[in-house]
């Protein structure tokens, strides 16, 4: 059996999938530029190589392929942030579409089995309707949303084209340990936890909300994102289709306070400020799909904050 590549595999979503993979046995190697990932997020194991590179130098790309025999990718590798992608659009389409390009070239030459695609349901934009299926309408709305859904669909393409075995998971709102709240930007969950860690601690900290609380959102945790890719790698029935990753349910921030509240017996002063600019007011995944394939998300929100404290 030929090695697993996960690009992207030192952040935050990836390094739980790389911890998953040895645990299956599998030989993984990591190819990430460290950008916001970080060595300490992976394993020291004999079955991980871990490379430094970057997905949008094509050269760097090929030699990769050149250098091991992958029969799966995952490609996670991403500018992750949105607010990024509007400041700097060029530098970040290159990480988020050219590298998407060259992946699926290399895999299509080398003959790769299957090929994994991180997708984002920021794809659905602020189009009414909800829960969002896989085949509703888009609207992607900032650079990260449009390279996401033009990479979605040069992969799922890819299948019928040159019978490449793709799939893409469009993930919701991912959470749990090692999601870096050091950015405004960073997912509200790792923002809250730190916060209430720092509170506990004795720190002179507050929460920040933004709009009245009320908005919701699908948290997904993020163990349950990996047995999501995993399954979908598995499935047969998979090939050239994109799912939906969430857990079909909405919660609020206020919820979200309330939780952690109830698991630490207090948090920080909270602030309420405008809204956000382009901010959702609710969003939330319909899931049916993924449940096809065999899928049920193991963590509740409160279960899965509960691995922080
Ligand atoms: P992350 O920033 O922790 O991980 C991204 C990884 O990619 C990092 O290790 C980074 O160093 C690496 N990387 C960035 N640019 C690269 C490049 N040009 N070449 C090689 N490596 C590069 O973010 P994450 O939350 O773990 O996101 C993983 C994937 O999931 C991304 O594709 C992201 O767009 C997608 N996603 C995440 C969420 C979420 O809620 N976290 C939601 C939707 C989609
Ligand atoms: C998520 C993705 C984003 C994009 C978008 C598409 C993350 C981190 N971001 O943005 O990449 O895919 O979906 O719709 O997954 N908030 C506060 N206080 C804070 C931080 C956030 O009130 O300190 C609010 C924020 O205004 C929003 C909600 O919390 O209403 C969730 O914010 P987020 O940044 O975690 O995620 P989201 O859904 O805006």
């Amino acid at each position: 059996m030929g090695k697993v590549l996960v690009t992207g595999g030192a952040g935050f979503i990836g390094s739980h999938l790389v911890e998953s993979l040895l645990e299956d046995g599998r030989e993984v190697v990591v190819f990430d530029n460290f950008s916001t990932g970080k060595m300490e997020n992976l394993p020291k194991d004999t079955r991980l190589t871990v490379l430094k590179g970057d997905v949008g130098k094509k050269e760097k790309v090929v030699n990769l392929f050149g250098s091991f025999d992958f029969d799966t990718v995952f490609h996670l590798a991403a500018v992750a942030s949105v607010a990024k992608s509007v400041e700097n659009p060029e530098e970040t389409h290159r990480a988020n579409f050219d590298g998407t390009m060259y992946l699926l070239d290399c895999c299509v030459k080398f003959s790769v089995s299957r090929f994994i695609f991180a997708s984002s349901a920021a794809v659905y934009g602020d189009l009414p309707g909800l829960p969002k299926k896989e085949n509703d309408p888009v609207k992607p709305q900032t650079p990260y949303a449009v390279d996401k859904y033009a990479s979605e669909r040069y992969v799922l393409n890819a299948f019928a084209l040159y019978g490449l075995k793709t799939s893409a998971l469009r993930f919701f709102n991912v959470f749990g340990q090692r999601q870096d709240p050091s950015s405004p930007y960073s997912g509200v969950i790792s923002i809250f936890v730190d916060r209430a860690l720092r509170f506990l601690n004795g720190e002179d900290v507050e929460i920040t909300i933004f709009g009245d609380g009320k908005q919701t959102r699908d948290f997904v945790y993020v163990k349950d994102v990996v047995k999501a890719l995993l399954l979908v790698e598995k499935s047969k029935t998979a090939y050239g289709k994109v799912f939906n990753t969430g857990t079909g349910k909405e919660t609020s921030l206020l919820d979200l306070l309330e939780y952690i509240e109830n698991i630490t017996g207090k948090i920080p002063p909270v602030k309420f400020a405008p809204p956000r600019k382009g901010d959702i007011k609710h969003s939330c995944a319909d899931i049916s799909m993924l449940k096809e394939l065999g899928f049920s998300p193991q963590f509740s929100v409160e279960e899965g904050l509960r691995v922080f404290f």
